[in-house]
Formats: structure tokens, sequence, C-alpha cells
């Protein structure tokens, strides 16, 4: 199993700005508060996708942002809430926020989805904070801002096809050329020491993934050469490309290494054997490589593609066949769950609701809660600040600075902004 990996940003939608408004009519000189409410911005989701198979879609993207809710109007009109933002994925796929180290979702379900970043409420308008006491209220709220989160996005990757050969026979030059994979390519044996993946597309557009594998050498079943690892991948994969260089250079029988790999797979498992195998003939472009084929051909009665990965021939026809074939085998779940390991979901815990400190001569509040309730003020009407200054008591920041000793006219800051305590 193989596993993508991509770092996202992710911010839900700020919620839409309450209104402070009143009803204006003619004879009636001082109209109630009739300011609407903010709408909700938008959650940013991540939903399974079957149509996908990698996450070679997000790898592009630095950040997912959500919408904005629509603001609230006079007359009572709340504002729209923003529609959610849907990031497709496929199955299996695992999301972590880094900050935390927690798993936000484990996406094994066809259905599964799980909203990792959830939009902030509307803001209230006016209309919303009428009480007896205060049955015009001139203010109202901003919109609560989006959630935001530094996200690990994971794909434990099953390849469909997995490319099979002895070492040097030129799978990792096939790879290159039918797929964004550089994976290194060289004349010398087990160049490839680590499986490469890379996604395939046919000519009718279908794409699957494709796996390029260390070589295997005699007693690979055994755990010659580390083979019995790379043996285990294979054995997820739907279709075995078997690889074999016709050129026949270092005095190798093409057709006795085709007998040789067969048998490691046969010694390995059964179920190896009995997958379904295209044989690719490597390598035609060497002056020897026909003569050999016809030779081979006598021996092996199966389809042969001919092809040169070097100069890039051939290929595509292996490719649409490859399409087509797994399109007729029988999908088993690609992902059971036995495959992956049980992962717990956690929930957040509540932390302190705040931390005070002192810098120099200014005191500094840290709070989420705080700063939340900072940025949905409105500064610029007097009731929403004293109803700010109200939270702050009611948590008990100011017997808190008081305690620690805080005086009248010392300086507080919030984020960048400062305050002066009043005792
Ligand atoms: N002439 C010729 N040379 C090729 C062709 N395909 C690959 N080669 C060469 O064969 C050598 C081995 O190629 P690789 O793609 O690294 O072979 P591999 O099967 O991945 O080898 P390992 O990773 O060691 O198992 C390189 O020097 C390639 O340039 C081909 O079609 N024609
Ligand atoms: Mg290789």
């Amino acid at each position: 199993m193989f596993v993508d990996e991509v770092l996202l940003k992710v911010e839900a939608g700020r919620g839409g700005d309450g209104c402070t408004s009143f009803r204006r009519e003619k004879y009636v000189p001082l109209g109630g508060p009739n300011g609407g409410n903010g709408g909700r911005g938008s959650d940013i989701v991540f939903e399974v996708d079957e149509g996908l198979h990698t996450l070679l879609d997000l790898r592009y993207q630095k950040q997912i942002k959500g919408k904005k809710g629509e603001n609230g109007r006079g007359k009572n009109q709340h504002g729209a809430a923003s529609e959610d933002v849907i990031v497709r994925v496929p199955q299996g796929t695992i999301i972590t926020d880094m900050d935390t180290g927690l798993i936000l979702g484990d996406l094994k379900g066809k259905h599964d989805r799980v909203i990792v970043a959830k939009g902030g409420r509307g803001g209230r308008g006016n209309a919303a904070f009428k009480t007896h006491a205060n049955t015009a209220p001139e203010f109202s709220e901003n919109g609560e801002p989006g959630e935001e989160r530094n996200l690990k996005i994971e794909l434990k990757l099953l390849a469909d096809v997995g490319l099979v050969g002895l070492p040097s026979v030129g799978k990792s030059t096939i790879i290159s050329m039918v797929s964004k994979a550089k994976p290194k390519i060289a004349a010398y044996h087990f160049t490839t020491l680590t499986p490469n993946l890379g996604v395939v597309k046919t000519t009718s557009g279908k794409t699957f993934v494709m796996a390029d594998l260390p070589g295997l050498i005699e007693g690979a079943s055994k755990g010659e050469g580390l083979g019995d690892r790379f043996l285990k991948h294979i054995e997820r994969t739907k279709v075995i490309v078997h690889v074999v260089d016709m050129s026949g250079i270092e005095g190798r029988d093409p057709y006795d290494d085709y007998v040789l790999i067969n048998k490691e797979l046969q010694e390995f498992s059964e179920t190896l054997m009995k997958k379904t195998q295209v044989i690719v003939a490597n390598k035609m472009d060497m002056p020897s490589a026909k003569e050999n084929l016809v030779k081979f051909q006598k021996k092996v009665k199966d389809k042969i593609f001919e092809v040169s990965a070097l100069t890039n021939q051939g290929l595509q026809p292996v490719i649409d066949y490859l399409g087509q074939l797994l399109e007729e085998i029988p999908t088993t779940p690609l992902y059971e769950d036995n495959q992956f390991e049980s992962h717990v979901l956690y929930q957040f815990q509540k932390e302190e609701p705040y931390t005070i400190e002192k810098e120099d001569d200014v005191w500094v509040i840290h709070s989420e809660q705080v700063e939340k309730w900072f940025k949905m003020t409105k500064f610029n009407q007097e009731e929403g600040v004293l109803r700010f200054a109200k939270r702050l008591r009611k948590l008990g920041i100011d017997d808190k600075l008081r305690e620690m000793g805080a005086k009248e006219g010392d300086k507080v800051r919030i984020l960048d902004f400062y305050f002066d305590f009043k005792d």
C-alpha cells in the first residue's frame, strides 16, 4: 500500500454581519429596531467521490476558502447562508488536523463526508437584541469568523496495475512515459528500491493507478532482494504487467526470464499466479529484439505487446487494453476495513477560556473566545462596545486583571488592539 499525501489550509466562511436599522414610517418618530441577522458562512466539507482514486486534484491547491454569509439588512431581512464548499476526495482518505494531531475524518465508506471547518454563524441584527430594558438597541454583531485549520490529507493507495519483471527490463522507463511519475532510471540493477506510483490516462480519458515496483530476482518469493515485500504489493493489484527485456543483452534469454518470474509469483502465492497478466516485450528498438521475440512467441501463445519504452513506442495500446481489462475485472471492494488500521475520532477538549500575560507594561489577553467576540463587535457602535466589555467582565477577566495587579489606566491588548483598563 502506498501513501499519497497533501498539506492544505482550509478556512471556512465568515458569518454575514448583522444590521443596525430602525423602522421609518410616516408619523412614527422612533420606530422599533429592524436590523436582520447575517447568514452563516460556508462550511468546508470533505466528501467521498467514488470516481477519484488519487489526491492529484488537491496537489496544486494550497488553500481552500469558504464564502462569507450574506449580511443582514433592514426591515428584518436576514442574510442568506453561503453554500458549503465541497471538496471531493477518494474513498479511503484520512484527514488530520496538523495543529492538534487529531484525526478529523476517516472516510472509509462510499458516501462518507465530514465537516473539517465550520462556517461562522451570522452576526445578529439589532432587532435580535431588543429587550424590555433596551427597546431600541443601537448595535449589531459582525459575523463569527469561520474555523481555520491546517490539514494533512492522506490516501492509502492501492494500485490497479503493477509492473513486474527482472531488474533493468525497463519498468521505471515505462511508468515515466505513461504517467507523471519521475522515477530514477539507470543501467544498473535495483535502481528502483521503493514502489513508484503513477496515474495513467486511457485514450477515452479513464484513469487508473500503476505501480512501478523494484525488480524481482530468483528467490524473491523467499525474501531474496526484499522480493517478498514487493510481491505483497503486487498481491493487491488487479492486473500484472509482466515486462520482459526482449533485447537479450547481458546474454539472457527472454523466455528464461519470463519463466523465472512466473515461478517466483507462483511460489509466493496462488493468487498472484491467478491474476490477469499482460505481457509486454520491451526494448524492441534493439537489434536482436525481433529475432528473440519470434523465438519467444513459439513458446508463449498469449497476446504480447511490443514496445520500446525508451523511444515511447507502442505504449498507448497497452494502456488502453489495461483500461478495458480493469473495467471487466470484478471490483473487489477497493478498501476493505481490514486494510486500514482503525482510527479513533477524537473530540476537541475544552481548553482554559483565556490566559493573561504581562508583556512589558501591557496586559495581553489570549483567548480564542475573546478574540472571536472581538471580531464580532462593531466598535463604532457604543452599545456594542459596552456589551463586549460586559462579556469580558462576566468571563472573569476584569477580576483576574485586578488580582494580577492591573491598575486604572493600564494598557490591555487583545490581538493588535489596545484598551485602557478601567477599574
Ligand atoms: N534500448 C532500450 N533501452 C531501454 C528501454 N527501456 C529501458 N531501457 C534502459 O534500460 C535500463 C534500465 O531501465 P529502468 O527503467 O531503470 O529498468 P527497471 O526495470 O526499472 O530496473 P530496476 O528498477 O533496477 O528493476 C536503462 O538504462 C534504460 O534506459 C527500451 O525500450 N529500449
Ligand atoms: Mg526501476
